[in-house]
């Protein structure tokens, strides 16, 4: 089922209302929001946009800026038309700030009405939000989306993980929301409590907020026996509902009547072809409260415009490499850690948990990859520096780099109810 007929439009249509939008948002922009005044002023940019073309002469807006106008310097409302702020968790100084009016927030429930729709949920369904309730827009965005699409919504929050377990089965939940480092986590506490999957209802996941590779995917969905879908979306464009997977499971639907996702080279800021990975550059369409022009979302990302099978013409996100933020430059090579991970899961004698130590030794960048041995390593051991050096040669092998292996006990690992942080970097943090 299609929840919203913009999901099928031809997209000559859906580049009309791309347009018709486009020029209100630059319009009132101009008119509202000093920083955007200036800034077209500043590179001679007329508020009248003819084109959807026109829009690549815009200048970016980035993280720095909306960290510049802390907390409410970018809201193109009156502070009386705010109802809702949420705020990113800001790893690094000041979290970023949204504001949303009313009609953002219907905006905003109803693209999370299509997301879960389009994941196969329905009002049969009974949904256990376990991300939390608060400045993230996770339990929040998705609550109020899950309930516009008339699902049965348990708002259980992120932690206490053995009641979460207690309500999936005395409530006889059957779609898990959380984020995918939770649902693997749960799924380990779920054994530990000696619950068997077959006591359960749970049928489906809606997972998102972080990077969730095709091998954690597929291990979220052997430990629970549910099909897992993923979902994008970041808060400073709205939250939650930007993306989301169909039934075909390949690649996320953007809402493109409401937001134009543009593919950047991040060095450059030229705009690439559908097709090429590159920097998501998004521009909101419809939100009142923070409109934002040409923002750097900072995630690399391949985009494609081909049609799918599910029916929906819109633009699929088909890979997230990770965020540049998380990028490592490791004796000038770049790093992702979803590369670094996508290896680890080749290799069956480890868990899906790693963590990724940047170092510096004699003015050289150092790089260890602690991990812990898997069920399947324990069942049948061989030497741990013996694994520990296959996993090292596979790393060279494939990203040319050379890592420190470290094989940790079983569950030494920190896990987490919310985001994962997989990588400390000591040459920042001392
Ligand atoms: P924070 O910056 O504190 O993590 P957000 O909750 O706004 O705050 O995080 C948004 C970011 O989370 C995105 O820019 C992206 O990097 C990441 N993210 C969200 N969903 C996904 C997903 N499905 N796949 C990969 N990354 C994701
Ligand atoms: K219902
Ligand atoms: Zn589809």
């Amino acid at each position: 089922m299609i929840w919203d007929k913009n999901e099928s439009l031809n997209r000559n249509e859906l580049k009309e209302i791309q347009l018709n939008k486009l020029r209100d948002t630059v319009k009132r922009v101009y008119s509202r929001v000093p920083f955007y005044k200036k800034l077209m002023d500043q590179n001679n940019i007329s508020p009248e946009l003819n084109s959807l073309e026109e829009l690549s002469k815009m200048p970016f807006t980035v993280k720095e800026d909306l960290r510049n106008h802390y907390p409410y310097g970018l809201f193109a409302v009156d502070m009386k038309d705010i109802v809702r702020i949420h705020a990113s968790s800001g790893t690094t100084g000041k979290p970023i700030v949204a504001g949303y009016t009313k009609r953002d927030l219907d905006v905003w429930a109803d693209l999370i009405a299509r997301i879960v729709t389009q994941a196969g949920v329905t009002r049969e369904d009974i949904a256990q939000i376990a991300f939390s309730y608060g400045l993230f827009t996770g339990g929040f965005g998705l609550h109020y989306g899950l309930e516009k699409a008339g699902v049965t919504v348990i708002p259980a929050s992120s932690g206490n993980t053995e009641r979460q377990i207690m309500l999936m089965k005395d409530f006889k939940t059957t779609v898990l929301v959380c984020t995918p480092s939770y649902a693997l986590y749960m799924a380990e506490v779920a054994q530990e409590m000696g619950v068997n999957t077959d006591e359960l209802y749970l049928r489906l996941g809606l997972f998102g907020g972080e990077p969730c590779s095709e091998s954690m995917r597929q291990e979220i969905e052997k430990r629970w026996n549910i099909k897992a879908t993923v979902n994008y979306g970041l808060t400073e464009i709205i939250g939650p509902g930007v993306a989301g997977e169909c039934s075909e499971g390949n690649g996320m639907h953007i809402s493109e009547d409401h937001f134009i996702a543009e593919v950047i080279d991040p060095n450059t800021g030229e705009v690439l072809p559908p097709g090429s990975e590159g920097e998501l550059v998004l521009t909101t369409l419809s939100k009142e409260a923070l409109p934002l022009i040409r923002y750097r979302t900072r995630d690399i990302v391949v985009l494609t415009d081909e049609p799918c099978p599910c029916g929906r013409t819109t633009a699929r996100i088909m890979s997230i490499k990770g965020r540049t933020d998380d990028m490592m430059i490791i004796r000038g090579v770049n790093v992702f850690p979803s590369q670094i991970e996508s290896v680890l899961s080749e290799i069956k004698e480890v868990s899906p948990h790693y963590r990724l130590v940047v170092g510096k030794q004699n003015f050289q960048d150092t790089l260890e990859v602690q991990v812990e041995p898997s069920d399947n390593f324990l069942a049948n051991p061989y030497s741990s520096k013996q694994l520990e050096q296959k996993i090292q040669d596979r790393l060279r092998s494939v990203l040319f780099i050379k890592a420190r292996v470290t094989l940790l006990p079983p569950k030494t690992l920190e896990r987490t109810t919310g985001k994962s942080k997989r990588v400390i970097d000591k040459r920042v943090s001392g």
